[in-house]
C-alpha cells in the first residue's frame, strides 16, 4: 500500500471510505489522520511481529528501560520518516490537495513526561530500535499527560491534557497479558522445615493491563515495543465498596505528576511507581520464562534499567518475586537482582532526591518494605565490617534512616551500574554527592553523556537543513551522525553559508507567522532570535534572562545614543502548578513583554514573546528558527541539559554557563564558538560551602542591578507593588540561592559580545555551521551504543532488510 504514490492514494481513499463511512470530499482532517494512522500501524505490524519472533528465536540478551515518563511527541511523521515512506505519502496526498503537515496537526502530542528526563527516554527508544538493539520501554499510560498551559492576563492556567480523547491509533491493548499488583494488607510469615515463607494477605489488587506501542527503527526492520500500563479494577478486589474501589484503582494511572526535578512525596505517586515496577517485572519474567527454564540465569538474558529512582522499587520487587514466587534464597536472589538492574541519576538537586516516609511506605507496600529493611540491614552490616566504628558514615549511607526510605541509596546498593548524564555531573556524583558510595563501589560509577535523536530534531524538525547538508556531504551521516563532521571542511564555502542563511531565514519566517497568529506580535525576521525554552525553574534562571532584558529596556530609554543589534527574546516554559515562584516568573515575563512591546522606541529594537504551551510539537518549530540558545543555569545544577544539543544541531550559537553538557559542547566546537559566562561549578560549590556570598553587596555596588531589582517592586510593572515582591525577596532577603546577581555583570558582557558577533554575518554563519558539524557526538545513537556496550552488554539482533 506504500509501494508508490498511486497505490498509496488508492488504498488511502478506499480505507477512508471503509473506516469513516464517507467519501474523501466529506471527510474531515481528523478522518484523514485516522485513516493514514491506521494504514501506517498496519504496515508496521508485520515488522513488529517479525521482530518479536526474532527476539524469541535468537534468545539474546534484552534490555528493559523502566521510566515513569516517556515524552514521545507526535508519532505519525516520525514513523513515516523511519519507515522510509514519507515522500510517497506526501506525493500521494498532494495529488489530493492536502499536505502531510495539516494531517499531522490532528494528532495529539502525547506528553507523558515533564521535560528532559521523559524526552531522553523517548530519544533512547528511537536509538535502540534504529541500532537494532533488543530494548523496550516500560511506562505508564496516563489518561492525562502533562497539563495544557493557557495564559490568562499573563498568568498560567492549567487545563487537563486529553491525548486519548479521540483514541490512540498506535496502541494495542493486550488484556491477555494483564497482571495483578498488590497494595496494602499484611504479610503472613510461616516456617516450614526451617524455611521461612511470606504471603501477602488482605491486600487490594489492581489489574495492570498493557497497551503496546510500536517503536519503529529508522530504515531497518526492527520494531521494538513501548509497553504502557493501565490500572483497572481486578475481579479479586478487596472487599470494599465497589465504586470507591473502582475510583481508587483507576486513579493510579489518571494523570502524570507535573513536577520536574521536584519530589512531591504523595502516596498516589508511590502507588504509580510500584504499579509500574511490579507489572513490568512480572511481564519481563513471564517473557523470560517462555524461552528459559532457569531463573538463576536471568541476568545473562535480561538487563533492567531504571530511569532515575522513580522505578527503584524494581530492586525489592525482583527480590520478592525471585524469593516468594520462584523459591530462591536471599543470596541467590540478591546475586541475580544486583547484576540485572542498572541506574541513571539525573540530578543533584536535593529537592529532587526521593525519600519516602516509612509511615506512608510500610502500610502501602508491607512486603516490599520488609525486603528493603533486610537489604538495609545487610548493607549496614557490610559497612560496619568495612568501616568499624564509623557510625556517622554508616548512618549517612543507610537506606533507611530518620523515618525515611532513601531511594537513591537503594538504587545504588541494588544496581550493577550508576551513571550520571554529563561528565561534570558524573564527576560531582563521584566526588561530592555520592562520594561515600563511590569509595565503596568505585567500579559501579560511570558517565554516559546524554544525547538526542537527530532523526526527530534534525531530519523531522528541519527537513530544509537536512537537504542542504545532504547536498554537501551526502547522506552517510544520517546512519552515522558523527560523520556530520565532514561538513566542517565546507564551512567557508559561500554557497553553503548562503543556503544555510536562507534556511534559517525561512524557518524564522515560519515561526514569526505563528507568533503573529498566536501572540499578535509582529517580530523582525532580521533580529536575533534569542530563545530560552525549558521547564520553568529557579536554577534554570529564566530570571537572569528577564533582568537582562529589563536592563536593555532601561538603557534604550535612558540613552538616546545607545545602539543595539535588534533581538527577539522568545520564551517557552511550563511551571509546576504548585510552584509559586515559577508562576510569578511567568507573570513577570508577560509584564516585561507588555512594557517592551508597547514602547514605541524600545519595541523597534527588542521584542519579548512568551509562547504558550511549550511541548514537543512546538519545540520542533522553535529549534530550527533559533539564532541564540540560552543555557544559563547556575553552574553545577543542570545535570546535562538536552535542549542545548537540539539548538546546536540546528545551528544556533549557545550563550551558556559552564554547566552540564554545555561544557562538552564547548570542548567539541572550541571556546571561540560558544559564549560562556558566569561562575564555574567549583566556584558555586565553594560559595555554598563557605557561605560567603552576599547578594546584597552586588545590589548595592552595581547600579544596573539596583535599578532592575528595584523595578520589581516600585510600581514600574504593576499598580500592585506586591506582585513581584517574592521575586525581589528571593534575590535579596533570601540571598539569591542561584547566584543571579553574582552572574549578572558577566551575562551583560557576554550578551554584548553576542550582539556584536551577529553583525559579522559571515563569521556567525561559519560558527553556526561548526556547531552543526560537531553535533553528531550528541546523537543519542552514540549514547545508547555506550549504554549497550558498557552497562547492558547487549548486541544487535536484526533481520536483513
Ligand atoms: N531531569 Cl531528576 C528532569 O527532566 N526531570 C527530573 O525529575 C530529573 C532530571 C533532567 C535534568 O534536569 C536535565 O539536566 C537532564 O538533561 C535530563 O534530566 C535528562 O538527563
Amino acid at each position: 500500500m506504500f509501494s508508490n504514490k498511486d497505490r498509496f492514494k488508492e488504498s488511502f481513499l478506499k480505507r477512508l471510505e471503509s473506516m469513516c463511512g464517507k467519501g474523501f470530499e466529506e471527510s474531515t482532517k481528523r478522518d484523514q489522520y485516522h485513516t493514514l494512522g491506521n494504514m501506517v500501524r498496519e504496515y508496521i505490524s508485520s515488522k513488529w511481529i517479525e521482530t518479536n519472533e526474532l527476539y524469541r528465536s535468537e534468545n539474546k540478551k534484552q534490555v528493559y528501560y523502566l521510566s515513569i515518563e516517556f515524552l514521545l511527541g507526535r508519532l505519525l511523521g516520525q514513523n513515516l520518516l523511519n519507515l522510509g515512506i514519507k515522500e510517497i505519502v506526501e506525493e500521494g496526498l498532494s495529488e489530493l490537495n492536502i499536505t502531510l503537515s495539516e494531517i499531522e496537526d490532528c494528532e495529539s502530542d502525547p506528553a507523558l513526561g515533564n521535560g528532559g528526563l521523559g524526552r531522553l527516554a523517548a530519544c533512547f527508544l528511537d536509538s535502540l530500535a534504529t541500532l537494532n538493539l533488543p530494548g523496550h520501554g516500560y511506562g505508564i499510560r496516563y489518561k492525562h499527560g502533562l497539563f495544557d498551559q493557557k495564559i490568562v492576563d499573563g498568568y498560567q492556567v492549567e487545563l487537563p491534557e486529553q491525548w486519548l480523547r479521540h483514541g490512540n491509533v498506535w496502541e494495542v491493548r493486550k488484556p491477555d497479558e494483564a497482571v495483578e499488583v498488590s497494595f496494602w494488607g499484611s504479610v503472613e510469615t510461616s516456617c516450614d522445615n526451617k524455611v521461612l515463607s511470606f504471603k501477602q494477605v488482605g491486600d487490594q489488587r489492581v489489574l495492570a493491563v498493557p497497551y503496546d506501542m510500536p517503536v519503529v527503527g529508522f530504515h531497518v526492520n526492527t520494531v521494538n515495543t513501548l509497553r504502557l500500563w493501565n490500572a483497572e479494577p481486578s475481579s479479586f478486589g478487596l472487599n470494599q465498596d465497589i465504586l470507591s474501589y473502582k475510583r481508587e484503582t483507576e486513579a493510579i494511572t489518571d494523570f502524570l505528576y507535573p513536577d520536574d526535578t521536584h519530589d512531591e512525596g504523595k502516596i498516589l505517586r508511590l502507588k504509580q511507581q510500584y504499579f509500574l515496577v511490579s507489572s513490568s517485572i512480572q511481564s519481563i519474567l513471564a517473557s523470560y520464562k517462555k524461552e528459559n527454564s532457569n531463573v538463576r540465569e536471568l541476568h545473562h538474558s535480561v538487563a533492567i534499567h531504571i530511569n532515575d529512582t522513580h522505578p527503584a522499587l524494581a530492586i525489592p520487587e525482583l527480590m520478592r518475586i525471585l524469593m516468594d514466587v520462584e523459591g530462591l534464597t536471599w543470596d541467590e536472589a540478591w546475586e541475580i537482582t544486583s547484576h540485572t538492574v542498572s541506574y541513571t541519576n539525573h540530578t543533584i538537586l536535593s529537592e529532587a532526591l526521593e525519600k519516602w516516609p516509612i509511615y506512608l511506605f510500610k502500610p502501602l507496600l508491607p512486603r516490599i518494605y520488609m525486603i528493603i529493611e533486610e537489604i538495609n540491614e545487610r548493607f549496614c552490616a557490610e559497612l560496619w565490617d568495612r568501616y568499624p566504628g564509623e557510625w556517622q558514615r554508616i548512618e549517612h549511607m543507610a537506606i533507611i534512616a530518620h523515618g525515611l526510605v532513601k531511594m537513591a541509596h537503594l538504587a545504588i546498593v541494588g544496581s550493577c551500574s550508576i551513571n550520571g548524564v554529563a561528565k561534570i555531573h558524573s564527576d560531582i556524583l563521584k566526588n561530592r554527592e555520592m562520594k561515600s558510595f563511590y569509595e565503596l563501589y568505585p567500579w559501579k560509577f560511570n558517565n554516559k553523556t546524554n544525547g538526542i535523536t537527530h532523526r526527530r530534531w534534525l531530519l523531522k524538525a528541519n527537513p530544509e537543513l537536512t537537504t542542504i547538508i545532504k547536498d554537501v556531504i551526502g547522506d552517510e551521516w544520517i546512519k552515522q551522525p558523527e560523520k556530520l563532521i565532514d561538513l566542517k571542511r565546507h564551512i567557508y564555502h559561500p554557497a553553503l553559508k548562503e543556503n544555510f542563511a536562507a534556511v534559517k531565514r525561512k524557518r524564522k519566517e515560519i515561526l514569526a507567522k505563528k507568533i503573529a497568529e498566536k501572540n499578535g506580535i509582529i517580530v523582525d525576521i532580521d533580529s536575533i532570535f534569542d530563545v530560552q525554552v525549558k521547564r520553568l525553574h529557579a536554577y534554570k534562571r529564566q530570571l537572569l534572562n528577564v533582568l537582562h532584558i529589563l536592563y536593555l529596556y532601561n538603557r534604550i530609554k535612558e540613552d538616546a545614543n545607545y545602539t543595539i543589534t535588534p533581538r527577539t527574546f522568545i520564551f517557552g516554559a511550563k511551571a509546576s502548578p504548585t510552584y509559586y515562584y515559577a508562576k510569578k516568573v511567568i507573570k513577570l515575563i508577560h509584564s516585561l513583554a507588555d512594557k517592551v512591546n508597547n514602547d514605541p522606541r524600545v519595541s523597534k529594537v527588542i521584542k519579548v514573546v512568551f509562547m504558550e504551551n511549550y511541548r514537543v510539537s512546538l519545540a520542533e518549530d522553535i529549534f530550527p528558527a533559533a539564532d541564540v540558545s540560552e543555557q544559563i543555569s547556575t553552574a553545577s545544577k543542570e545535570a546535562s541539559g538536552t535542549g542545548n544539543m537540539k539548538f546546536m544541531m540546528n545551528g544556533a550559537l549557545t550563550v551558556g554557563t559552564l554547566d552540564g553538557a554545555n561544557i562538552e559542547i564547548m570542548e567539541e566546537i572550541g571556546r571561540d564558538n560558544i559564549f560562556t559566562f558566569g561562575l564555574t561549578a567549583s566556584e558555586v560549590l565553594k560559595y555554598e560551602e563557605n557561605g560567603r556570598y552576599r547578594s546584597m553587596e552586588y545590589y548595592h555596588h552595581d547600579l544596573r542591578i539596583r535599578q532592575v531589582v528595584d523595578q520589581l517592586t516600585n510600581g514600574f510593572f504593576s499598580e500592585d507593588e506586591g506582585e513581584f515582591e517574592s521575586i525581589a525577596d528571593s534575590l535579596l532577603v533570601q540571598n539569591d540561592q542561584y547566584f543571579v546577581l553574582r552572574d549578572f555583570a558577566s551575562y551583560i558582557e557576554v550578551q554584548e559580545k553576542v550582539g556584536v558577533a551577529y553583525q559579522n554575518t559571515d563569521k556567525w554563519l561559519e560558527q553556526a555551521l561548526i556547531n552543526i558539524s560537531h553535533s553528531g557526538f550528541f546523537s543519542s545513537d552514540r549514547t545508547i551504543q555506550q549504554y549497550a556496550d558498557d552497562i547492558w552488554k547487549i548486541g544487535p539482533v536484526a533481520l536483513k532488510m
